[in-house]
């Protein structure tokens, strides 16, 4: 019999809804004149996003920091992840990606226990964030599971080098922001694996005795086929996939989703 558990359970959810900017314990700081705004287009989901200004009618330099509250991350178990994600949208103009958001400019990600020292968790510069840049909905998402148990702050920094003046604004924009516990999808003691575990990730699966596994998407579409006698992790993108385990005189075939 396979046992399979799956839970998702939310910790932090943020989507710039409510017209109090910045949201109740967020801070908004920085060097720069111009802030993170509430901003109802360009918007990323729903009504609102935040957004900041990358280029400019005013010419200024210095950082715009977007900072959320404190938040209290729990002990998670060995099969678990913390999962922290946010979407992000480049600037428009009328419905393409707006150029001008080229530039020295930077866009950073951090992360801290005591608001003081920084880690970063992405770093966007004018070649990582602009190279086959659109003006489309995309995802970050990131395993923060090192800081499980402990207290953090998150803050996007957008650090304004470029001090030209353009003829009207344009903004970068951010929505959706979610921290939560990913629990793995665990498969175990079948007559042929040891355990399956499934994560964001991936699948590692741990065999009792030599099998072959073939991994299908869901057109059927074979996208990996190996004979396996020992522990393997199968990175595998988001999406739903058919696995099939098979030994001498067994077969076994689950419907999996990477989520
Ligand atoms: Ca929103
Ligand atoms: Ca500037």
């Amino acid at each position: 019999m396979l046992l399979s558990i799956l839970t998702q359970m939310a910790i932090f959810y943020e989507d710039f809804e409510s017209t109090n900017f910045p949201p109740s314990g967020w801070t908004n700081s920085g060097t720069r004149n111009t802030k993170w705004v509430r901003r109802t287009s360009g918007v990323v989901f729903g009504n609102a996003s935040a957004g900041v200004q990358v280029a400019q009618t005013a010419s200024e330099t210095g950082d715009a920091i977007l900072q959320t509250p404190q938040i209290n991350l729990p002990s998670i178990g060995q099969n678990d992840s913390i999962i922290f994600s946010f979407y992000y949208r480049l600037p428009s103009v009328g419905g393409s990606f707006d150029t001008r958001f080229k530039s020295t400019d930077t866009i950073k990600v951090q992360i801290s226990t005591d608001g003081n020292n920084w880690n970063n968790l992405v770093v966007w510069d004018s070649t990582t964030l602009y190279t086959n840049a659109n003006n489309q909905s995309k995802k970050v998402q990131l395993d923060i599971s090192a800081y499980q148990n402990s207290s953090v702050y998150i803050r996007w920094v957008f650090i304004d080098n470029t001090s030209s003046t353009d003829a009207y604004n344009s903004y970068f924009n951010i929505d959706s922001v979610f921290i939560g516990i990913k629990a793995s999808k665990l498969y175990e003691n079948t007559k042929i694996i040891s355990y399956m575990r499934i994560s964001s990730f991936g699948i590692e699966l741990l065999p009792n005795k030599p099998i072959s596994v073939s991994l299908y998407t869901v057109d059927g579409k074979k996208i990996y086929n190996s004979n396996v006698d020992r522990k393997v992790f199968i990175p595998l993108r988001r999406g739903l996939y058919v696995i099939e385990m098979k030994s001498n005189n067994t077969l076994k075939r689950e419907k999996i989703a990477i989520e």
